[in-house]
């Protein structure tokens, strides 16, 4: 085993520059996360969370922090279902070198998170006026990204 104490994976992605491996998931309500993955670290779930049952009850003793438990980069609340992921590493884009995009399910939207440090500085919403639960998400050879979507759309990203 490589990490424990994650809830429900969906996308996982490699950070170009550091080459770490980092990761989404969905957390109850108010919890979704993106995590940076250590080798052998513990992320928590059930015991640390952001989010809450759906019933409105806390998860657990509704404790956020614990010691020997990693935080999340970032979380949201309200949540929008994070799903696969991608950095940009291309060269169409500029403004977009190392950002994290995201698609989104519930929310309807790619995200698109900036990073500095390992900390989210920014967050854009793309795509929201589309109406789709976004699933996955890659670079194209063409240095564009493409997403699909649970209705079997493909999309194509740039900022030309
Ligand atoms: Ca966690």
């Amino acid at each position: 085993m490589y990490t424990l104490g994650h809830r429900n994976p969906q996308g996982i992605a490699i950070h170009p520059v550091t080459g770490e491996l980092w990761q989404s998931e969905h957390g109850p309500r108010g919890g979704d996360e993106i995590n940076r993955i250590a080798a052998g670290a513990n992320y928590g779930w059930p015991t640390i969370t952001y989010g809450i049952e759906y019933s409105g009850q806390p998860v657990g003793s509704g404790i956020q922090q614990q010691d020997g438990l990693q935080q999340p980069v970032y979380y949201w609340d309200p949540v929008i279902s994070p799903s696969g992921m991608t950095f940009y590493s291309g060269s169409r884009v500029p403004e977009w070198e190392n950002n994290l995009f995201i698609g989104a399910l519930s929310g309807e939207h790619i995200a698109r998170l900036t990073i500095e440090n390992n900390r989210v500085t920014g967050e854009e919403r793309l795509l929201a006026s589309e109406g789709q639960r976004f699933r996955d998400i890659t670079q194209g050879t063409d240095d564009a990204l493409y997403a699909i979507t649970d209705a079997g759309r493909l999309y194509r990203i740039d900022r030309d």
